[in-house]
């Protein structure tokens, strides 16, 4: 059994994540995935608009990830692969390079990042305030 392991915040679910973890899953037959806790997030200066509980809820209703394991330093990585005996680690392309000192105990591929989409473009289009917010009410306070 190849096992894959990837991490991430994976906040507002969107389909440039689901293909990651689609082409994740592919690389192998069981995939982990590292989800990012929201005091990790705090110190990557990201703040989730998901609880880790619902992001976990959301990872875990794909069928493309097996296991989801809690993501609290940088450092975890090398621990991870030994811990779940990990024989490829990936990330997208936007980590290209990062993470190459994993290659002395796993496999490192890095898959090419979806254009177009982010959890960010989403946050802001759920603010009701922002201009590039499509809701209806920003429609109709620009319109005035
Ligand atoms: N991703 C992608 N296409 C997008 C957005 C994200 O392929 N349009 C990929 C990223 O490259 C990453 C994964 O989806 O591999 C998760 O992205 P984020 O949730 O933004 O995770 P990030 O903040 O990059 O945290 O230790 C690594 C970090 O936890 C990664």
């Amino acid at each position: 059994m190849r096992r894959v392991l990837t991490y991430g915040t994976f906040d507002t679910l969107h389909y440039g994540h689901i293909r990651l973890l689609q082409r994740a899953r592919a690389l192998g037959d069981y995939l982990i995935v590292g989800l990012s806790t929201d005091e990790f997030n705090a110190s990557k200066n990201k703040q989730a608009f998901h609880s880790w509980e619902e992001r976990k809820a959301h990872l875990e209703a794909l069928r493309y990830v097996d296991l989801v394991i809690p993501e609290r330093t940088w450092e975890q990585k090398p621990h991870d692969v030994k811990l779940y005996h990990v024989d490829i680690f990936t990330m997208g392309s936007d980590w290209q390079g990062k993470f190459d000192d994993l290659s002395a105990l796993c496999e490192v591929i890095y898959l090419e990042r979806t254009n177009g989409i982010s959890s960010t473009m989403i946050r802001s289009s759920l603010q009701p305030d922002e201009p590039s917010s499509t809701s209806p009410a920003a429609i109709l306070k620009r319109a005035r």
